[in-house]
């Protein structure tokens, strides 16, 4: 069902600090910026691979208030690994597939992410404790 790792979402307190830390250590570089308010996030995507299929990234992410998912786990754990992105070749199926093994999903139904990508979460309480998005990346132009 899964075709690679997309990304692994880095919760971060200062996004600037991070980027460059990044850039600086591990060579990255930023390909997408992007705020998601629904998700009360700012983020940069620093990718480590392109591959025909989809690339793969570091997200690094900067909650915007302190009562979104990424402001409560910095608060709780501090800095560190928030989650694991797969990539998925049909973000609607296996949503259906991983439901119908009766694993609880945050998102019932796709919604936007990042880079034009269709995601849903899946809660980290029935995934072994790993918070797991699924990305359906956006078709290539
Ligand atoms: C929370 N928990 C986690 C966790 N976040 N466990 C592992 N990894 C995480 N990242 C645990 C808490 O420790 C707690 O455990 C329990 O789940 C409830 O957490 P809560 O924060 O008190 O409660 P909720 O229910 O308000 O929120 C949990 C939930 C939420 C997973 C539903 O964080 C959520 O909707 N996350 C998905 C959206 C998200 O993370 N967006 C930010 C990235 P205990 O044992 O204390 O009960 S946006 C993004 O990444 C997009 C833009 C993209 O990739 O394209």
């Amino acid at each position: 069902m899964f075709t690679r790792i997309d990304h692994v979402g880095v919760a971060v307190r200062d996004l600037e600090k991070a980027v460059a830390w990044y850039e600086t250590n591990f060579g990255l570089s930023v390909v997408a910026r992007e705020s998601h308010e629904e998700q009360g996030v700012h983020e940069a995507m620093m990718q480590v691979a392109q591959a025909p299929a989809g690339g793969s990234y570091v997200q690094l992410l900067q909650p915007s208030r302190e009562d979104s998912p990424v402001g409560k786990f910095l608060a709780r754990n501090g800095e560190g690994v928030h989650h694991i992105g797969y990539g998925v070749v049909d973000v609607e199926a296996a949503l259906a597939d991983i439901g119908g093994k009766g694993i609880r999903l945050v998102d019932a139904r796709p919604r936007h992410g990042s880079m034009g990508a269709s995601i849903a979460f899946l809660h980290p309480k029935d995934t072994g404790g790993v918070l797991t998005e699924l990305v359906e990346a956006a078709p290539r132009a």
